[in-house]
């Protein structure tokens, strides 16, 4: 049979809005090309050699042409930003609630842990109609998570932390990508997003070896990289308590507050004299090269989940 899709699947709502921003654009551009391509053939036309045209008294200024040749264009490029823009930040407000999966980029594959500890290679098992959060980090290079039918595409960039999300509403297999050149087996950096129904998804993530939370294995990583050593609570040094700081303010040397997202916890642990929290010493050491990019992960889920169960509390 023959079969050429001009476009991939659309799994997700943000899909179409995609793609109506690009026929949208589309269509004017074809709108030009075609006043363009009968402009030219008119006038070739009707100043043609020998014809009878009026040619003399050529115009040589006029402000009212001027002004709807950089109005109209100006105020289509205005619509196309307005659009683009609504579209953009629909595609990159996650929702609050999404649970969050890590997605680890390497040379060549992705890993994929999910909150539960489950962890799959070049596959991510995603449940049907519920928004999911992905955190990517990468371990080396730069890779890109694309996903074609969800039109999303996000950079892994080493060093730090980026988010995408998506609400499939689809159930399928859909391909997934890396979009950025990463060396030499790139190509093969390939894998697919499985998207389940609900009740297969809890089937699915109940099958299988059991797993150790990621924020328990954090916490015994908090334990053996000596961080408790100094954040627990009956630790010699001074050393801020790390309950409730996920998503909470703090104050830093200097003046400036910030929000402890993912971003900040991590460049605490690997970048500590970077931020220093208002009222310690710069006491803690870096950790950059000593944990691994898998563990960090782990440990940041940890803080995370410390997070959650209390409210901040001052040491
Ligand atoms: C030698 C003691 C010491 C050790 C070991 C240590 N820290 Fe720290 N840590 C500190 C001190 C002191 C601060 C506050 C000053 C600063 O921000 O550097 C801090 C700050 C932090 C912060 C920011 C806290 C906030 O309230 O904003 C995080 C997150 C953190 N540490 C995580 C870790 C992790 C994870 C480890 C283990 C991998 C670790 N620390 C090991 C002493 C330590
Ligand atoms: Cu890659």
């Amino acid at each position: 049979m023959w079969d050429f899709p001009l476009f991939p699947d659309r799994a997700t709502a943000i899909a179409w809005r995609v793609d109506a921003v690009f026929f949208f654009e589309l269509a004017i551009c074809l709108a030009f090309t075609a006043l363009i391509c009968f402009l030219i053939l008119f006038y070739a036309t009707k100043y043609r050699k020998g014809s009878r045209a009026d040619r003399s008294n050529p115009v040589s200024s006029n402000h009212l042409l001027e002004v709807v040749w950089i109005g109209i264009p100006l105020a289509i490029s205005m619509v196309i930003f307005v659009v683009g823009t609504v579209v953009y930040y629909q595609m990159f407000q996650v929702p609050p609630d999404a649970p969050e999966v890590y997605a680890m980029g390497r040379q060549w594959m992705w890993q994929i842990e999910h909150p539960g500890g489950k962890r799959e290679i070049n596959e991510l098992h995603i449940p049907l109609g519920q928004p999911v959060k992905l955190l990517l980090s990468s371990q080396d290079v730069i890779h890109s998570f694309y996903v074609p039918a969800f039109r999303v595409k996000q950079d892994a960039v080493p060093g730090r932390f980026t988010s995408m999300w998506f609400q499939p509403d689809k159930v399928g297999k859909f391909h997934l990508y890396c979009a950025e050149y990463c060396g030499t087996k790139h190509s093969g950096m390939i894998g697919w997003v499985v998207v389940m129904e609900p009740a297969d998804y809890q089937r699915w993530l109940e099958t299988g070896p059991s797993t150790t939370p990621m924020a328990t294995s954090g916490e015994q990583l908090f334990k053996s990289y000596g961080c408790s050593g100094c954040h627990g609570v009956n630790a010699t040094v001074r050393a801020p308590l790390l309950d409730g700081v996920y998503g909470h303010s703090v104050p830093l040397e200097g003046g400036t507050i910030v929000t402890a997202d993912e971003r900040y916890i991590r460049d605490s642990i690997l970048l500590p004299a970077s931020q220093v929290v208002a009222g310690y010493k710069p006491v803690m050491p870096t950790y950059q090269g000593r944990i691994k990019e898998d563990e960090l992960l782990k440990i940041i889920a940890y803080i995370k989940a410390l997070g959650r169960k209390n409210e901040r509390v001052e040491k």
